[in-house]
């Protein structure tokens, strides 16, 4: 099947003056855990950035305390924790089932960590959950022994992967994914009928299988931790508003590395950090229209 080349950015519609919150998007964050309480704070911020109308951000309970200090404006849930100070699962699948409930786009992996009950609860968001969800890092490697799962799913999917984590979901090597990324990715989309693959790097690819585009947008100076995090709520956020997954992640990728763009203007490539990443993006999307 021959792949279609997309070039137009999608945008999002103007507001309308009688505006209320509901209508951009319930986004639910599950991240962070230990000494990661960042990952989850920089993925509910940028979603406020990029539109969300509401952001809850859902993560084990110790670090839920300092998460909420990082920004105010999204909601945070303490949710039950292992003794590695990862959530719990099956413990916080109650909580997790509410939490749910009212969400109209899940932002799941950044910072989560690795274990047994996490594994268990990706596959449950996978197989189980309707809502459709955007899944980044540590939401990954826990699919990365059964990637298969993904097919399954019955709602749109997004995945985020970098280079290694794509490595870790396809057994291909790094150099062999690198070597031929157009091709790799949309070859693990074009296998399911509902996911987005966006192949994460310079010139970010964004594939559903049939249709992909590569992102001109972003430079060197987002070779820095959490920049990745970061993209996970933008995509989120733009699906809570309404776009399709496939136009959220091209939009998304777009308007994340023009953040990028627009944070080296101040930072410089050295210094710059996934936070002005963050504080880039409000003018990226007023520069997006
Ligand atoms: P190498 O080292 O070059 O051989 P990991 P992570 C490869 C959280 N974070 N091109 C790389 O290969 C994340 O959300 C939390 C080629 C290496 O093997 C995750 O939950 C932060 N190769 C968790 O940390 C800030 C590439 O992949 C491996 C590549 C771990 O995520 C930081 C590294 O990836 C972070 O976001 C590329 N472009 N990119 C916080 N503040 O809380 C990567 N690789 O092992 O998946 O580790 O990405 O740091
Ligand atoms: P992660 O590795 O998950 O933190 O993601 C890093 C993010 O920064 C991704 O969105 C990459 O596309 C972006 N990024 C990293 N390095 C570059 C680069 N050299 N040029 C453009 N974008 C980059
Ligand atoms: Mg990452």
């Amino acid at each position: 099947m021959s792949i279609e080349r997309f070039e137009t950015i999608p945008g999002l519609e103007k507001r309308p003056a009688d505006s209320h919150k509901g209508m951009y998007g319930h986004v639910l964050v599950l991240a962070g855990g230990r000494g990661m309480a960042g990952a989850a704070g920089l993925v509910g911020a940028s979603a406020l950035r990029s539109g969300a109308g509401l952001v809850r951000v859902a993560c084990p309970g110790e670090v839920a305390p300092v998460v909420a200090t990082f920004e105010p404006s999204y909601m945070t849930y303490p949710l039950p924790q292992d003794g590695d100070g990862l959530i719990d699962y099956p413990a916080s699948a109650p909580t997790l089932d509410r939490l749910i409930g009212p969400a109209d786009v899940l932002a799941v992996g950044p910072g989560l960590g690795q274990s047994r009950g996490l594994s268990a609860m990706v596959r449950w968001l996978v197989e189980g959950i309707s809502t459709p969800a955007v899944l980044d890092a540590d939401a990954l490697n826990a699919l990365a022994a059964t990637p298969e799962i993904l097919r399954s799913s019955r709602r749109p999917i997004v995945i985020t992967p970098h280079p290694g984590e794509f490595s870790r979901l396809t057994g291909d090597p790094v150099a062999e994914i690198q070597a031929d990324r157009e091709a790799k990715a949309a070859a693990f989309a074009g296998r399911s009928e509902h996911l987005t693959v966006v192949l994460k790097g310079r010139g970010t690819i964004v594939t559903d299988g049939r249709r992909l585009f590569v992102n001109n947008t972003g430079n060197p100076g987002m070779a820095t931790g959490g920049a990745g995090d970061v993209l996970t709520g933008v995509i989120a956020a733009l699906i809570g508003q309404g776009l399709p997954a496939f136009e959220a992640a091209v939009l998304g990728v777009h308007a994340h590395g023009l953040a990028g763009d627009i944070a080296r203007q101040h930072s410089g490539e050295v210094g710059l950090i996934a936070g002005d990443v963050v504080d880039g993006l409000a003018d990226a999307f007023e520069a997006l229209g």
